[in-house]
């Protein structure tokens, strides 16, 4: 299986509520290694750019909102099978369908307020990495 690197970020609800250390170790756990890792407040610009992809979509304000609603924690996790293994760990977007024993689950609202990003795709993973910490 090959090492890949991933963008994870701790959303603001999570990093409220004070459960930073119990979403780590779960990563940790599960054999992801954090070897980027920065808390920080984003800018709208910077929440903006980040999702563009939802640009269009009806959601996209109260995104962009909640994402600069307080400060978020965003790292590269690495390990076998990254994108996929930390997806697994978070669960599904709507944390009342997400599955037992994912972070979403166990520390999240709702589907905007939903604790943890994971990118989606190799394709992703690699943007989103560059976006937060270049090359
Ligand atoms: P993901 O975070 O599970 O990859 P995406 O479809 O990429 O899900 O959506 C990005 C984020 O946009 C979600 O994590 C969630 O916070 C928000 N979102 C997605 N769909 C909805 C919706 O229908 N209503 C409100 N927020 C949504």
């Amino acid at each position: 299986m090959a090492i890949e690197r991933t963008l994870s970020i701790i959303k603001p609800d999570a990093v409220a509520k004070n459960v930073i250390g119990e979403i780590e170790s779960r990563f940790e756990k599960a054999g992801l290694k954090i070897v980027e890792m920065q808390m920080k407040q984003l800018s709208d610009e910077e929440a903006q750019g980040f999702y563009a992809e939802h640009k269009e979509r009806p959601f996209f304000g109260d995104l962009v909102s909640f994402m600069t609603s307080g400060p978020v924690v965003v790292q590269v996790l690495e390990g076998e099978n990254a994108i996929m293994a930390n997806r697994d760990l978070m669960g599904a977007t709507n944390p009342q369908e997400a599955a037992e024993g994912t972070i979403r689950r166990d520390f999240a609202e709702s589907i905007d307020a939903n604790a943890v990003h994971g990118s989606d795709s190799a394709a992703s993973a690699e943007r989103e990495i560059a976006y937060f910490f270049g090359k």
